[in-house]
């Protein structure tokens, strides 16, 4: 299916987003909404999918929303839908169905996030970022919003309080090398190199038994918000159905036949 905002493809089990709108350095419209809950849907179903890299076209990776559109919205006098009815209605489903699929995305931060755009990357599983590129957090206060689609809860948990408060209002641009630093992203790198490691890190994911991975994905998700008691609980559920699955069978045999 050919996408208008999107590029979408799927290879050797690795699907490939790439945001496409790069003269708005990929922001978010109502077209590009349908087109993300589309391919989404498609990583989350299509057995053939194992990984996916989210990256953007261009110099950017992703604006957040489109505000030329926004302002349209607000000058149309019929219009009904509230901004807490579009943030229900169109990001938080993209950011739970993120988190919620049980397959590793990997966000290819090639260049400047800024506003949703830090979130999207931020509800990614992995995160591996140019040395040029950087997030604008404080691009929602700078329009009177705070952080949402994820980023007042991701923020936190990743970084710490005090450095999601200094991010969200003082920092213009959070440059790769704080980011790392903070824990926000995994690995920089030079930008010919952004597409290239994210492929790797794929290629290496995939090849780890995928009931395993999407469990692994669920118990540390929950684990976010869990005491140690239901995290114990919660594991050894999960245990019992990872321990069912004959890639456990045969990985635990392989191991004693390479030994023997
Ligand atoms: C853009 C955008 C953009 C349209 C760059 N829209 N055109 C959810 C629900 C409801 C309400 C509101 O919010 C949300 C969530 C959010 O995401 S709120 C935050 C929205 N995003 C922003 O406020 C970011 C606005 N953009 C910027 O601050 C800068 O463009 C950044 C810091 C991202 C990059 O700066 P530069 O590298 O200097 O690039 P630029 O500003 O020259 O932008 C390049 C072009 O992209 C430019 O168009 P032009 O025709 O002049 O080349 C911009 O107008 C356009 N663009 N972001 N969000």
């Amino acid at each position: 299916m050919a996408y208008e905002t999107l590029l979408y493809e799927v290879q050797n089990g690795i699907a490939t987003i790439t945001l496409n709108r790069p003269d708005v350095l990929n922001a978010f419209n109502e077209q590009m909404f349908r087109e993300l809950q589309d391919v989404l849907r498609a990583v989350e179903r299509d057995e053939a999918v194992r990984v996916a890299i989210v990256t953007g076209a261009g110099r950017g990776f992703c604006a957040g929303q489109d505000l030329a559109e926004m302002q349209a919205r607000y000058e149309r006098p019929e219009e009904t839908m509230s901004i807490g009815e579009h943030l229900r209605s169109r990001y938080n489903p993209l950011i739970l169905r993120i988190r919620n699929t049980e397959k590793p995305f990997i966000a290819a931060i090639n260049g400047v996030a800024a506003g949703a755009g830090c979130s999207l990357a931020l509800a990614c599983d992995l995160r591996v970022m140019a040395e040029t590129a950087s997030f604008v957090f404080n691009a929602f206060a700078k329009i009177a919003l705070i952080p949402d689609s994820g980023s007042t809860w991701f923020l936190p948990h990743l970084a710490g309080y005090a450095r999601a408060f200094e991010a969200a209002t003082l920092i213009d641009r959070l440059d790769a090398s704080r980011a790392l630093a903070w824990g926000l992203v995994n690995a920089v790198v030079p930008p010919d190199q952004v597409m290239p490691t994210a492929q790797e890190w794929a290629a290496r994911l995939r090849e780890l038994p995928a009931r395993a991975v999407g469990f692994l994905k669920r118990a540390l998700n929950r684990a976010l918000t869990f005491t140690l008691e239901q995290s114990l609980d919660y594991e050894a559920y999960l245990q019992e159905m990872a321990a069912r699955t004959p890639d456990h069978r045969e990985r635990v045999e392989a191991f004693l036949r390479r030994r023997g």
